[in-house]
């Protein structure tokens, strides 16, 4: 099956406007992707008919709230084939989800002289909680090396191991250059040596199959805006034998069996981790973008993008000024590049002129920046939205610009 892309596009209200006079292009996908009309009137729907409380009214509307937001997470278990959906916890995106590891798993199981491993690929959201951690705790942090395509150095990883690793945080798929790490080596080898390992999901789960089952991952993070739905929404997913060993996270209503002034003991696992009143209505839309991906199917995407991608790198290789930044063999859809002596800001501002938005700077991964000698990028990242000839005007905008500097 081909996906039928217009009918796609035709699902997303925001794709259809002008900025600064052209029709928007939209490849700022790997910051947020848009979300469909069925998650918009999911949201819509849920206020004008269902609001309530969750778990704890004895009226119509709050058991239909709390079935629905429950129905939601039996979805994402389905969506990452997790065992059972008591190890699918909602949080507020994927930095939430590692610092709730980072303050629970960490503070319980990590001591002084424990290491940690990440690497040099790392989003800031999974390198500051680990620093955090390890000067609480006196523990050490250990970065995984890479190449200059952006790829992790696996030999040098298997170094870093040893009885001392107590987990491994690593990304799935590079959200600067588009690297897709080879996790499942990684598990194997860092449960060898006793560690835990902890998947940042945020940049794959849009683009990549996802069993946790398979991949044997301790916990795996990501965020529902970057898969089509709302933001303020995301996912810790944990083994429950770990998560059940892990103390809470927030206290509050909810988290709790049973109260006393003298001693409170708490709920069982999704539960003990989701104090207060959750993000009621995200989570009901969500439903609405997981299934928009089931329908179409994660390898149909996947193929659409991986096309976007192909030839987006086939127009710009000869573009004189042209640098890419990441070559690895394995990526997900984004294109991350310079412009000879260009600031990546200046590149951004006149693709927007011309109403294409992409994302510049850091992209919150100093460090990557660094070991690349680099400021920051321009960075073109695709969704199944994208079309061919959305990339042409990519490359012809970049051909311009590249040619005005050149001048
Ligand atoms: N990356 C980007 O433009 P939150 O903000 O919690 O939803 O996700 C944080 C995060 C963690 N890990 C990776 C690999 C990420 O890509 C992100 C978010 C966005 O690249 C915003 S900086």
């Amino acid at each position: 099956m081909n996906l039928n892309i217009d009918q796609i596009r035709g699902l997303f209200p925001v794709l259809h406007q002008e900025v600064h006079g052209k029709p928007l292009i939209y490849f700022d996908n790997a910051a947020t992707t848009q979300k469909p009309k069925a998650v918009i009137e999911a949201l819509v729907n849920y206020y004008e008919l269902d609001n309530s409380n969750i778990h704890r009214g004895a009226h119509a509307l709050a058991d239909r709230a709390t079935r629905y937001y429950e129905n939601t997470r039996e979805s994402v278990r389905d969506f990452i084939n997790a065992k059972e959906s008591a190890e699918i916890i909602f949080t507020k995106g994927t930095t939430e989800s590692i610092n709730l590891v980072a303050l629970t798993f960490g503070r319980k199981f990590i001591g002084k002289g424990d290491e940690i491993i990440i690497s040099t690929l790392e989003h800031h959201s999974n390198i500051v909680p680990w620093q955090m951690l390890c000067e609480e705790k006196g523990a050490i942090l250990k970065v995984i090396p890479i190449n200059e395509a952006g790829e992790i150095l696996f030999e040098e990883f298997e170094k870093l191991l040893s009885p001392k690793t107590k987990l491994v945080s690593i990304v799935h798929a590079s959200n600067a250059l588009g690297t897709i790490n080879p996790v499942k080596k990684i598990i194997d080898a860092a449960h060898l040596v006793g560690a835990k390992v902890l998947l940042d999901g945020a940049q794959s789960t849009s683009h990549l199959e996802i069993d946790v089952q398979d991949l044997d991952c301790d916990f795996m993070a990501f965020s529902a805006h970057k898969l089509y739905g709302p933001t303020g929404l995301g996912v810790l997913f944990g083994k429950r034998e770990v998560l059940e060993a892990m103390p809470p996270f927030l206290g509050g209503g909810e988290m709790i069996k049973e109260v006393t002034f003298e001693k409170t003991t708490y709920n069982d696992i999704p539960f003990k981790f989701e104090a207060g009143t959750p993000n009621i209505a995200d989570v009901i839309a969500f439903k609405a973008a997981l299934d928009f991906i089931k329908n179409l199917k994660k390898s149909e995407i996947k193929a659409h993008e991986d096309e976007l991608l192909a030839y987006a790198n086939e127009l710009m290789k000869d573009i004189k000024g042209f640098i890419p930044v990441g070559t690895a063999q394995d990526k997900v859809s984004v294109l991350s590049f310079n412009i000879n002596q260009m600031h990546p800001f200046d590149v951004g501002q006149m693709l927007d002129a011309r109403g294409i938005a992409v994302r510049t700077g850091h992209h919150c991964t100093q460090p990557l920046m660094k070991r690349f000698g680099i400021e920051g990028t321009v960075r073109a990242s695709f969704a199944v939205y994208n079309t061919k000839s959305e990339i042409e005007q990519l490359a012809e905008g970049v051909a311009r610009i590249a040619r005005l500097k050149n001048k």
